[in-house]
């Protein structure tokens, strides 16, 4: 599995270099507010969806662009983001991943990839063994205090209403640790987090082909992964994440991000993959 993860990485690593900063505006559109897809983003998902299919047929692939209906499906599945971080793609910024997870059951993710192409860096999972980047063996940072952490985040994007909220977070923080980052990539934020290169990430309104790969990677290198309500499991439900290098920096930056908690009950966030998958 980890050869095949590999070379599915590698693909599709090669066709999103081939066309990075050579998209002209048409091969960009917007499916909302600061959310786009691009033919590279399609055409990586096709690539893997074939390459997947040709070796696996019977299993079941939820990607960004196009997501199979899986009803009470509890079998083999995978979760595919093509690139994650498209902003940064479309705007010729050299940080996007193609994150890609395994489920071998009930969606709980038990092999996973993701692959930073600008930088060659192929970051490796496997559940009960630990982590890789580039084949070097990888753990969080020891990290438990805020005072000695750079923490990742996101700002909003295509749904402003949780701004206040994000915003007052940020503020509260910012001035008891060491730095934040807003990077645009949640996989590789996870990917850094898993590496040691930052302590901890949160964000309010991921969806799991943003978080699958990389909550596996954090959790597999010794971290801690929940919700902004402290729950673990529930991939295909997920809307929140807090992923920390320790126990005590989860539960402190848990403690910060608690003004999220109300968000999960109110739309946009209560549109998850079930819920979307029962109005169609
Ligand atoms: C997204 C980034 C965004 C980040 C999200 C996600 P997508 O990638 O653009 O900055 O906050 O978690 O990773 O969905 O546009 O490829």
């Amino acid at each position: 599995m980890r050869s095949f993860l590999t070379e599915l990485a590698h693909v599709a690593g090669k066709i999103a270099r081939q066309h990075f900063r050579s998209l002209g505006h048409q091969a960009t559109s917007k499916k909302g507010r600061n959310d786009y897809v691009t033919f590279v983003d399609r055409n990586i998902e096709e690539t893997l969806s074939v390459r997947i299919k040709s070796q696996y047929p019977d299993h079941l692939i939820v990607g960004e662009e196009t997501h199979e209906a899986f009803g009470d499906y509890e079998g083999p599945a995978w979760i595919i983001d093509p690139i994650d971080g498209t902003t940064n793609f479309v705007r010729g910024i050299p940080h996007f991943a193609i994150s890609i997870a395994y489920c071998e059951k009930n969606f709980e993710p038990k092999f996973s990839v993701i692959y930073d192409p600008m930088k060659d860096e192929l970051f490796f999972a496997e559940k009960n063994a630990g982590v890789w980047m580039n084949n070097e063996r990888i753990y969080t940072s020891n990290c438990k205090t805020l005072e000695e952490s750079m923490i990742a985040c996101a700002a909003p994007f295509r749904s402003m209403d949780a701004t206040d909220d994000v915003f007052a977070i940020i503020k509260e923080l910012q001035p008891q640790i060491d730095d934040i980052r807003r990077a645009g990539c949640c996989a590789l934020d996870l990917a850094y987090t898993a590496v040691g290169r930052c302590d901890a990430y949160w964000e309010l309104g991921i969806w799991p082909w943003d978080t699958a790969a990389g909550e596996l990677m954090v959790r597999c290198a010794g971290g801690i992964v929940t919700d902004v309500r402290g729950n673990e499991g529930d991939l295909l439900t997920r809307r929140s994440i807090i992923a920390a290098a320790t126990p005590e920096l989860h539960a402190l930056l848990s403690k910060a991000c608690a003004r999220l908690q109300p968000w999960l009950d109110k739309a946009p966030y209560t549109d998850h993959l079930v819920a979307l998958q029962k109005q169609a």
